[in-house]
C-alpha cells in the first residue's frame, strides 16, 4: 500500500504544521482520518517522536453537554480571550459535530466567521463528523487529539450529547466540563444518568443576569452535595457561571484553565484506547487475544497494533 505523504513531504508537513499554518495541519488530519490509514498513522507518529513532539505537557479540555447549552460560543469566548492574554501558547478545538456531515459545515463555523481570524497562527478549529453513533468520539478522535498534542499547548474537543459520550470524551481529557444552562431540568437528568459523577468542573452559560445566576449557582451546588461523600477532599467540583452575552465568567473560566495540569497517565490511555478499538473491531475474542500479550511495556499504540494483529494472524493459521 501506498503511504500519500512519507519522507521529506511528510517532515515538511509537520514543521509547517508545528509553526502553526493551517493547511498542512488540515491535511495531516484528513489523512489521519482515512479508514485505511494505518500506515500513514504509524510513519506519522514515529516522525513525531523523533522531531521531538511528545504533546507531553499539552492539556486537553473536554467540553460536553445538551444542544444549545452553549458550548461551541463559550469556545468561541474563550478563543478571543485567549489571543488577547496567553501570547506565548496555541489552541486547537475539535468539535464533534453529528451535524456537520449533513450540512456539510460545522457548529464552529458561526463562531469562526464571527470573531477570529482565519489567519491567527495560535488557534486551529476541525470539526469531526461522528460516524457511529450520534455526538460520538469517532474511531479516529484519539489519533486527532494526539496529533493535536503535538503542536498545542490546550486541545479542547467538543462533544454533543448526554451520557456515554461524556464518559469517552473525560477518558481522554485531562479537565472534563459540562456545560448546562440555568433551571433547564437537565440538572436532573444527569442526576438520574450517573453523570454529574464525571466532570471534573461544570459550567452554567447563559447566566446573563444575576439573579438567575445566583439562583442557578444554589440549586447547582444543592444537588452536587452528594459528592463530597464521593470525592477524596469532601468538596464539590468548581461550577463557573458564564454568559456569553455579558462576557460574565469568561476570564475566571480561561484562567482556571490554563491553571491546570495535565493528568491522564499516557501509557494507560494507549492502553485503554488499544482495548476500545480492539473491541470494537474483534469483540470479546479480540479482547482475549489482546489479554494474552504483555502490555506492561510502554510502546506506541501503532506497534501494539501490529503485534496484536499479528497474533490474530495466528490463531486463523
Ligand atoms: N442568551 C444567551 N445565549 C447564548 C449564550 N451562549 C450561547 N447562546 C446561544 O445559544 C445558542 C446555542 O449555542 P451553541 O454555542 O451553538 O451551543 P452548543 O450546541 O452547546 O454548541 C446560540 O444561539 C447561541 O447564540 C449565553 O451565554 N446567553
Ligand atoms: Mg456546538
Amino acid at each position: 500500500m501506498t503511504v500519500r505523504f512519507a519522507g521529506n513531504e511528510l517532515k515538511e508537513l509537520i514543521s509547517e504544521a508545528a509553526q502553526g499554518e493551517k493547511y498542512p495541519l488540515a491535511k495531516l488530519i484528513s489523512e489521519l482520518e482515512r479508514p485505511d490509514s494505518f500506515e500513514f498513522r504509524k510513519l506519522l507518529f514515529q516522525e513525531l517522536q523523533n522531531a521531538g513532539f511528545t504533546g507531553e505537557r499539552s492539556l486537553t479540555i473536554g467540553f460536553t453537554g445538551t444542544p444549545g447549552a452553549g458550548k461551541s460560543s463559550l469556545l468561541g469566548e474563550i478563543s478571543t480571550s485567549f489571543l488577547n492574554t496567553a501570547a506565548d501558547k496555541k489552541m486547537a478545538v475539535v468539535a464533534i459535530d453529528p451535524s456537520s456531515h449533513i450540512s456539510g459545515g460545522s457548529l464552529l463555523g458561526d463562531r469562526t466567521r464571527l470573531s477570529l481570524p482565519t489567519r491567527e497562527r495560535r488557534i486551529f478549529f476541525r470539526s469531526q463528523p461522528s460516524q457511529l453513533e450520534l455526538g460520538g468520539l469517532n474511531p479516529y478522535t484519539y489519533h486527532v487529539i494526539r496529533l493535536l498534542r503535538c503542536f498545542f499547548d490546550l486541545v479542547f474537543v467538543e462533544t454533543v450529547g448526554i451520557g456515554q459520550n461524556e464518559i469517552e470524551v473525560s477518558k481522554l481529557s485531562d479537565l472534563s466540563f459540562l456545560v448546562m444552562v440555568p433551571l433547564g431540568g437537565d440538572q436532573i437528568q444527569f442526576m438520574k444518568s450517573g453523570i454529574m459523577e464525571v466532570p471534573n468542573a461544570f459550567i452554567l452559560n447563559k447566566c446573563d443576569e444575576e439573579s438567575l445566576a445566583r439562583a442557578s449557582y444554589h440549586t447547582l451546588s444543592t444537588t452536587l452535595e452528594f459528592l463530597k461523600d464521593i470525592n477524596p477532599g469532601g468538596s464539590i467540583p468548581p461550577i463557573f457561571l458564564t454568559s456569553v452575552k455579558t462576557k460574565k465568567g469568561i476570564t475566571e473560566l480561561l484562567d482556571f484553565i490554563l491553571s491546570q495540569r495535565p493528568v491522564i497517565n499516557r501509557k494507560s490511555e494507549t492502553i485503554l484506547q488499544l482495548n476500545k478499538w480492539v473491541k470494537s473491531e474483534y469483540g470479546n475474542f479480540g479482547l482475549s487475544v489482546l489479554g494474552e500479550l504483555q502490555i506492561s511495556e510502554t510502546k506506541s499504540f501503532e506497534d501494539w497494533e501490529i503485534l496484536f494483529k499479528t497474533e490474530i494472524a495466528k490463531k486463523f493459521k
